[in-house]
């Protein structure tokens, strides 16, 4: 079996003769490190498997980082009601470049900067695509659930679907990005707010949290923020928030939040992993302003009290990641310098540990895998 740690080890090898050559002058090894189970919920290996082949439409990425999202550690337990395919590579946050593609690709090139989001790719076909919900097409392939993701490095994106990074991006910072970046842009998008007005993040210090924040300051919104636990406020307060409410020891969170809004925030964007905070969020929240659910606790409802949801005129809806062009947008933001990334960077073989403090609660931002160690 071979086993090697980066490509350029293996240039200098006499392996030569097991390379693969895909349309282009890059070296693509047979094999790559990865990080794999075979059963939900079952051992993580960090083991040596193929590098995948790219289909006709699709480039094949050399992933240099990955970032770990709460729907990765999801994705293990299979406590979602859509199962995954197995066995399962999973990461949907993979910053690389392309190395090649299939004879179908249009607009990319061999040592483009290409990232690996959740969705993979879809139809393209039917009226959700046509009207860029893309996310919501019945034929969704999704990175990290019923698509290799972005764990090993080596990965496969639908060309139309992967996320276009500029030349000279810090390729770490980036990854977050691309998922819990677009996903809390287009949240906030979805909360149909305007400057000035408050944005209350629930989960504020998490993955997801910690980036919300900053695209709502980016956007001139004021930030209050929920979220507990050692660290929390220090990180939440050193990324522009303004009001931080500590869930675990504060006893009355509506009241103070309603009184530090002077009525409660306009919009509410849910990144905990809480069924118990989406539905408190229902009750603070301003009378005609909008709750956003985006985190995805198991098995969980969101309780609205009929009567005051009618009374207030309350909106709620759901926001899934993003499309292509809040895609464009939510990296724009981040080019401009008006998004960090606060990250901490481990290596692949790593991972189990950063499902176990995520289990746990004490992240603080997102950790990000650097596939080569
Ligand atoms: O498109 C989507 N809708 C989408 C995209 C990406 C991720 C949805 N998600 C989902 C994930 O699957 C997950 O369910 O969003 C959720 C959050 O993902 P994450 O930000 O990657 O998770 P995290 O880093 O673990 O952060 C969660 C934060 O919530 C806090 C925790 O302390 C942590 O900081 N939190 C919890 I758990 N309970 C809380 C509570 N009661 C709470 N904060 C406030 N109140
Ligand atoms: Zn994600
Ligand atoms: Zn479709």
């Amino acid at each position: 079996m071979l086993r090697f740690t980066n490509t350029r080890t293996l240039q200098q090898t006499s392996l030569m003769k097991s390379f693969l050559r895909l349309q282009s002058t890059v070296t693509i090894p047979k094999m790559q490190k990865g990080v794999i189970f075979y059963e939900t919920g079952g051992p993580l290996h960090y083991k040596d498997i193929p590098v995948p082949k790219p289909k006709a439409n699709e480039i094949l990425i050399n992933v240099k980082y990955s970032g770990v999202c709460h729907t990765d550690l999801h994705a293990w337990k299979g406590d979602w009601p859509l199962a995954t395919k197995l066995p399962l590579v999973g990461g949907h946050e993979g910053s690389g470049e392309v190395v090649a593609m299939g004879e179908n690709v249009k607009g990319w090139k061999i040592g483009d900067l290409a990232g690996i989001k959740w969705l993979n790719g879809s139809c393209m076909s039917c009226e959700l695509c046509e009207s860029g919900h893309e996310s919501n097409c019945e034929h969704a392939d999704l990175s990290g659930y019923t698509h290799d993701g972005s764990f090993q490095q080596y990965a496969t994106a639908d060309a139309v679907q992967a996320a276009r990074i500029p030349k000279g991006t810090n390729m770490a910072e980036v990854a977050p990005i691309l998922c819990a970046g677009i996903t809390v842009y287009k949240a906030l998008k979805e909360a149909d707010m305007r400057a000035g007005q408050w944005v209350c993040i629930s989960g504020a210090a998490g993955g997801l949290g910690s980036l919300a924040v900053q695209y709502a300051k980016a956007m001139g919104y004021r930030v209050i923020g929920i979220d507990g636990g050692p660290g929390k406020e220090e990180l939440f307060k050193s990324l522009g928030g303004e009001i931080f409410v500590d869930f675990t020891k504060t006893k009355d969170i509506v009241a103070e939040i309603q009184e530090a809004t002077r009525g409660g925030p306009q919009g509410v964007i849910n990144v905990s992993v809480s069924e118990a905070a989406i539905s408190l969020s229902t009750k603070y929240v301003r009378p005609t302003g909008t709750v956003v659910l985006v985190g995805l606790p198991a098995h969980s409802y969101v309780k609205s009290e009929v009567f005051s949801h009618v009374v207030k005129s309350i909106n709620i809806k759901g926001s899934y990641v993003g499309n292509r062009a809040d895609t464009r947008e939510a990296l724009d933001f981040f080019a401009r310098g008006l998004i960090k990334s606060p990250i901490k960077i481990i290596g692949l073989s790593e991972l189990p540990n950063v499902y176990k403090l995520m289990e746990e609660g004490k992240i603080l931002g997102r950790y990000v895998v650097d596939t080569s160690k």
